[in-house]
């Protein structure tokens, strides 16, 4: 197949594109290097040094062969998401490219506005790009778990079953986004069904969990080829930074008590989990919701579990939780439908974590320790422009 990655050059991105190169199939990216740009702006790096993405490239044409397109654009930028579709002329679109940190579309007003902006006109400007060019290409769009928040109903995959008043229907899962990021994804989920209602188009929502790891079989194999690992409280993900704290002898930061649980998802999961949603592709008109997660815990187990896992003294500290979110809460997430296709999960109990370890003790001189605390508050916008 030729599969169009959007967001190529980021955490998630990149690890997809070479598994899918790696597969067999021909692969291009587009990017705009706005998460390079969110570093500059926060001033902090990736613990893993990272190659440019055109060295990336060259990288893997000189170990495999296989040549990788790549074009370098805004999402936002209509005419550019027309351009890519058309030249490339892809069987499937992978959308990573947004703007994906809670704590970021929190800092302030110019930020929120930021990441709707990004996300949702991206979002839109490709819905068009497909319909106009050819609107049996299958997107792959990347959602996110906390759309739902933490009903005190089992979470469905997308739709929701209803009795009302003696009538049924099946309506989409009620939606209690944590976020203005996660409301992003809330308003491309709405833009997407819209399109496949009205113009036929297919698409998966793919609603992930939070992602942990450093390394899938195809980055592994030359450190040039490494994928971004981060560790500040803007970017960082709940258990990278704790595997992070655990190696440099900071205290690891759960919010409150702790007893917030999360859906979670091994990198090396991901990248396969988008394989098997392009290999399989939504009928036309289908709009289609696959949970993107394997297990899930609260975040004083992973806490723990990393401590568990430490040869050393780990020290587990409450800070009063920067967010608004529940802190104990039923929680039960159906995720089927990535099994039946195929999807072998890679458990938390069954991964190495002592290999998480291992990456992060080679980089740990590179840790600014005051990016770990957190700084953004839910209760209270900083007063920007
Ligand atoms: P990332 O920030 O590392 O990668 C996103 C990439 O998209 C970056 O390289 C960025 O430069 C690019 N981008 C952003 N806006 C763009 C635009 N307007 N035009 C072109 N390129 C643009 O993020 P990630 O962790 O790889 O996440 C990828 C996707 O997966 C996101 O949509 C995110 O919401 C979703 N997701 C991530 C996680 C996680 O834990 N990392 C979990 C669930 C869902
Ligand atoms: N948390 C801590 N301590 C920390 C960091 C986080 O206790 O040091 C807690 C948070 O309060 C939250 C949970 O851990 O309850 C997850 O936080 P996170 O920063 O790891 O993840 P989140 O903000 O939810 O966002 C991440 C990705 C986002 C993706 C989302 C999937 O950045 O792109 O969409 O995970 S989900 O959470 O399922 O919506």
């Amino acid at each position: 197949m030729k599969i169009l990655v959007l967001g190529g050059d980021g955490y998630l991105g990149w690890p997809t594109t070479l598994h899918l190169s790696a597969a067999g199939h021909r692969v291009a990216v587009a990017d705009n290097f706005a998460r390079r740009g969110y570093d500059n702006e926060l001033g902090v790096e990736s613990l893993v040094p990272i190659e440019p993405l055109q060295s990336r490239i060259a990288v893997w044409r000189e170990l495999t062969g296989e040549e990788i397109t790549c074009y370098v654009g805004d999402l936002t930028d209509a005419l550019f998401a027309h351009r890519i579709i058309d030249e490339f002329r892809p069987d499937a679109v992978v959308h990573y490219a947004e703007q994906r940190a809670a704590p970021y579309s929190m800092i302030d007003r110019a930020h929120a506005v930021y990441t709707q902006q990004n996300n949702v006109i991206g979002n839109l400007n490709l819905l068009f790009a497909i319909a106009e060019t050819n609107p049996d290409i299958h997107l792959v769009k990347l959602g996110t778990l906390g759309a739902y928040g933490t009903p005190n109903i089992d979470i469905e995959e997308g739709w929701l079953e209803v009795e009302h008043k003696g009538r049924r229907d099946k309506v989409p899962f009620p939606m209690r986004p944590g976020s203005f990021y996660h409301l992003s994804k809330v308003h491309d989920s709405h833009n997407i069904e819209f399109a496949c209602r009205v113009w036929n188009l297919r698409a998966t929502d793919l609603n992930q969990g939070v992602v942990y790891g450093a390394q899938t079989a195809e980055t592994a194999r030359d450190e040039r080829l490494a994928t971004r690992f981060d560790y500040d409280a803007v970017f960082g993900t709940v258990l990278n930074r704790f595997v992070i704290q655990a190696v440099i002898g900071h205290p690891l930061t759960v919010y409150g008590a702790g007893g917030q649980t999360r859906g979670m998802i091994d990198i090396r999961d991901t990248v396969r989990c988008v394989q098997l949603a392009c290999e399989n592709p939504a009928d036309r008109g289908e709009f289609r919701v696959f949970n993107q997660i394997t297990e899930w815990m609260s975040v004083r187990e992973m806490a723990e579990a990393v401590a568990a896992a430490f040869p050393g003294d780990v020290r587990i500290e409450n800070l009063d939780n920067p967010r608004v979110e529940l802190a104990d809460h039923y929680y039960n997430v159906t995720h089927t439908k990535l099994i039946e296709l195929g999807l072998e999960p890679h458990l938390l109990s069954d991964t190495l974590i002592e290999s998480l370890f291992e990456v992060t003790k080679r980089y740990a001189h590179r840790v600014r320790p005051e990016a770990l605390l957190p700084r953004v508050n839910w209760r209270r916008p900083a007063n920007g422009a």
